[in-house]
């Protein structure tokens, strides 16, 4: 028996079916032991799951196994982000509707995962593209609309002509579409907005109680939020028969640098250019070349910084009789503070190329420390750091930060037009999240406009508003728009001819509650509220930083418009948020230098270097550098290879062992090759020790040192492994299984002969197979079968620690009463004295000699030796 190897081909698919009979892993909402949530970012079903799935999903169900283990009541659920673009695309190439393509691609990648053993409650499962799930999003919706939430407005967007759809500014690459790569174009379009911005300083205060995030995320949302304290300036506008307006207001972080003005800059979308554009045809020519260009931040800040000036100017606010020329320019930006500033070249970047190419004065008024004040000056470098402030009058002298204080007091207390020429003003970065989309498969926004009535929400009676499935993808554009009744609708409140909506929501909406709906996803609501606060927030949530912001920002800002409209109770959807690394590979090149794929390629040796040559044809090619897996590099490894080859639980431990889960991890053959060896060498562990433990009586040798040595690395892996899946430092965790599995390896033939050890053999075999079950669940229940344990390792305890057991290197300290030897003490070397004391004060021959009194005097020597006076 013991020669035969472990056959996963064989052993996991009839686990698996195990598992499924048994709902090992159906989780009851009634349970009443201690809930435990833990979540994967659930896939975009694109078709087949890659390598970060299978690291992803790997790491998430070593946790929910560990803490069921630990007897609390798990929620593992999977679901499917289901709608987006690439499903109309491929209705488009392929002639498939997006629906028939979602659900196929679904029920493959299904597949894929339940070969890779996950614990899952696959009961819970969501699609977002179900009416059953998105019916409750459109009641949500219509809930935010009468609470204020959302709301409709009109707003420039950035246009892709060529997919006829509004774009993100993230989905706007050098001004062109991401997808299309056609130029984006500037669109003024009523749109559908939730009121993010209004949250925007409590999604930012709130983000310090995220102790359990990564520092990096907290700060990327930080940064998206984008809070900035300033001053509004008013500066007034010197009369040159023209001009109606009177006075432009800026905005400013930075008023202490007010002395090195030299230029005040307009938005091009400032109504002051727009009439000014008017009686000016080079203003309005460069007005119209701006908008052509698109206003996504990243091409605004790739572009040359350009400008008009617009024959206007304002009077200097602090400098008597000087005055500065008002420009239009590219660089600034209507949504932000007030669409107008006023330049200091010396200190701003942009404003230092913008004056250098308009030939403006560079005042430096930042002194840099130790720089000398009159030789210091600013030439194609802006000088942005700390300083003193100087060339700037009554400000000289002052750091930045008293500067600001002391000039906002300067302009609070002065008059323009009747009004205080300058005023504190907080501003945020963050915008209103607009989610109307132009597309088909996506959610339907539940409106319906009325000539007569406006624009109402559909009755909730009424919802789901369900897509059509007639519809052709032959023309570009919205579907929908194009379907030939659907969107031809009686109003709800006149009875007369009304319009649907036919904008479907972005698809952040869909998972932006998601893990929400998998505390109740049959219930006739969006939540059952007490269900979905008991599972509530998340406690581990997995996924990979490229959902650093967006995502988790939408899922945030989500969760409190649910509190607000009464489906939770609570603020913060993520207790825990743990971001992994990527999967990378090398890259193989071919003599005509293109990508070759892993599976092509066999390798041998000139003793010295690693060669590749292709299978096929056996020509030479290079090995490149190590990527992340890709498709267009063709460096990628196919799940359902590995499985197929070396199954599950080998790629599972492969991707949990060789770096730290935040890290990247090189997945590579000699790796894979490690892990299935280590497969192997368990299962031989497991022959080997049941038959020692057949032999050996039922008996335990306390003093047996042998043993006991044993039974103390056995209990400090229970415990560091524990530990470390905690902390979700799983490659610290495998370290360990490694040390635990060698330790035995090694003391089992002593067991033979020796009945202490044979109990300690088989206490630490069955620990083991109980360790490596949340990484390796497969094998663990194969090892639990042989040790002839009852019922499923999915179902049993993780293993007591005993801590006596924990005490390393043990001294044993003589304890003296009045002189006297009285007693000793066991402790852990290096004990401090306080706790010395305390244990020794608890020893039974040591409160005799006492008798109730507190003694005069304890004197401790660590490792040493303990002296009381009584
Ligand atoms: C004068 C100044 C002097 C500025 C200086 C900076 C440095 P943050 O900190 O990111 O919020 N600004 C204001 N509104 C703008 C707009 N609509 N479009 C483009 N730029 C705008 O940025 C605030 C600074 O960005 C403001 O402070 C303003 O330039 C500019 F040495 O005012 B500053
Ligand atoms: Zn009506």
């Amino acid at each position: 028996m013991s020669g035969e190897r472990y056959n996963p081909r064989e052993s996991e698919p009839k686990w698996q079916k195990v598992w499924d009979e048994r709902q090992s892993f159906v989780t009851a909402n009634d349970d009443p032991r201690e809930p435990y949530y833990v979540l994967e970012m659930f896939p975009y079903p694109s078709g087949r799951i890659h390598m970060g799935h299978v690291r992803n999903y790997s790491m998430g169900d070593v946790v929910a196994r560990y803490h069921r283990a630990k007897g609390k009541n798990v929620l593992h659920p999977m679901g499917w982000d289901a709608f987006g673009l690439p499903a109309e695309n491929a209705a488009i190439e392929r002639n498939i509707h997006p629906g028939t393509w979602t659900y196929s691609n679904i029920e493959a990648m299904k597949k894929q995962l339940k070969s890779m053993g996950l614990s899952i409650d696959w009961t819970r499962e969501i699609a977002t593209c179900s009416p059953d799930y998105y019916r409750h999003q459109q009641a949500m919706f219509i809930d935010m609309l009468e609470a204020g939430l959302a709301t409709r407005k009109s707003s420039k967007v950035n246009w892709d002509p060529v997919d006829m759809t509004v774009l993100a500014n993230e989905q706007v690459i050098d001004g062109k579409g991401w997808r299309s790569g056609a130029p984006v174009e500037q669109r003024e379009l009523t749109q559908w907005f939730f009121k993010i911005a209004d949250f925007a300083e409590e999604l930012l205060s709130a983000l310090d109680g995220l102790t359990d995030w990564p520092e990096k995320v907290r700060l990327m949302q930080r940064n998206w939020i984008g809070k900035s304290e300033g001053l509004r300036i008013l500066f007034e506008i010197l009369p040159n028969g023209k001009n109606d307006a009177n006075s432009v207001e800026v905005f400013t972080t930075r008023p202490d640098t007010i002395f090195g003005a030299s230029f005040i800059a307009l938005s091009p979308d400032h109504k002051l250019s727009a009439a000014l554009a008017a009686g000016n045809p080079e203003l309005a020519e460069f007005i119209a070349e701006f908008h052509r260009q698109g206003t996504a931040t990243e091409t605004l800040e790739k572009a040359e910084k350009k400008g008009i000036f617009t024959g206007l100017t304002v009077k200097h606010p602090v400098i008597e009789g000087a005055t500065l020329p008002i420009y239009v320019a590219n660089f600034v930006l209507m949504d932000y503070g007030t669409g107008a500033i006023f330049g200091c070249p010396a200190h701003d970047q942009r404003d230092l190329d913008f004056a250098r190419k308009y030939d403006l004065p560079v005042i430096p008024v930042v002194l840099p420390p130790g720089a000398d004040p009159a030789s210091f000056t600013v030439a194609d470098e802006a000088y942005m750091e700390a300083g003193t402030i100087f060339n700037s009058a009554f400000l000289d002298g002052l750091s930045i930060d008293e500067a600001k204080r002391e000039i906002g007091e300067y302009f609070g207390a002065r008059l323009v037009e009747g009004k205080p020429q300058g005023a504190v003003e907080i501003n945020y970065r963050l915008r209103d999240w607009g989610i109307s989309r132009q597309r088909y498969w996506g959610c339907p926004i539940p409106v319906i406009h009325c000539q007569v009535c406006g624009t109402i929400p559909v009755p909730k009676k009424d919802l789901p508003v369900v897509l059509p499935d007639d519809v052709s993808f032959d023309k570009p554009g919205n579907a929908l728009d194009h379907h030939p009744t659907w969107k031809h609708v009686d109003c709800p409140q006149c009875g007369g001819a009304a319009r649907r909506e036919t904008d479907t929501m972005d698809t952040f909406v869909d998972s932006s509650w998601y893990f929400v709906r998998f505390t109740a996803p049959d219930a006739d609501t969006p939540t059952i509220p007490g269900i979905a606060d008991r599972w509530l927030p998340v406690d581990q949530y997995i996924g990979g930083i490229e959902h650093a912001i967006l995502h988790l920002l939408y899922s945030r800002y989500f969760t409190r418009a649910m509190k607000a409209t009464g489906h939770v109770g609570l603020d913060e959807p993520f207790k825990g948020l743990f971001t992994q690394g990527m999967v990378t590979h090398e890259t193989y090149k071919s003599e005509t230098g293109e990508w070759v794929a892993p599976v092509d390629i066999v390798f041998d040796t000139n003793g010295e270097q690693r060669l590749a040559r292709h299978a096929a044809n056996g020509a030479p090619i290079t090995i490149g550098s190590v990527e992340k897996m890709s498709k267009s590099k063709k460096n990628v490894v196919d799940p359902d290879e590995i499985v197929a080859g070396y199954g599950a639980d080998t790629a599972r431990w492969f991707m949990l062992s060789d770096s730290p889960p935040e890290r990247d991890v090189q997945w590579t053959e000699a790796g894979v090759e490690g892990a299935s060896r280590f497969q192997q060498r368990v299962w031989r562990l497991v022959q080997d020790i049941v038959g020692i433990a057949k032999q050996s009586p039922d008996v335990v040798a306390e003093n047996d040192a042998n043993a006991l040595g044993l039974r103390k690395i056995i209990h400090r892996a229970i415990a560091g492994v524990g530990e470390d899946i905690e902390d979700l430092s799983f490659n610290r965790a495998v370290a360990r299984i490694y040390e635990l599995t060698n330790a035995l390896a090694k003391a089992k033939d002593s067991g033979a002969n020796d009945p202490a050890m044979a109990m300690a053999l088989t206490e630490g075999i069955t620990a083991l197979i109980l360790l490596i079950n949340p990484m390796m669940p497969h094998l663990a229940e194969s090892c639990w079968e042989a040790l002839g344990k009852q019922g499923l390792v999915a179902d049993a305890s993780w293993p007591e620690v005993d801590p006596a057991l924990l005490v390393d290197d043990a001294v044993t300290l003589p304890i003296q009463i009045n002189g006297k030897r009285r007693a000793e003490i066991n402790v852990a070397k290096g004990l401090p004295a306080p706790e010395v004391e305390a244990l020794v004060l608890a020893l039974e021959p040591v409160q005799k000699a006492l008798a109730g009194s507190t003694p005069k005097k304890i004197v401790v020597v660590p490792d040493r030796i303990v002296n009381i006076v009584v």
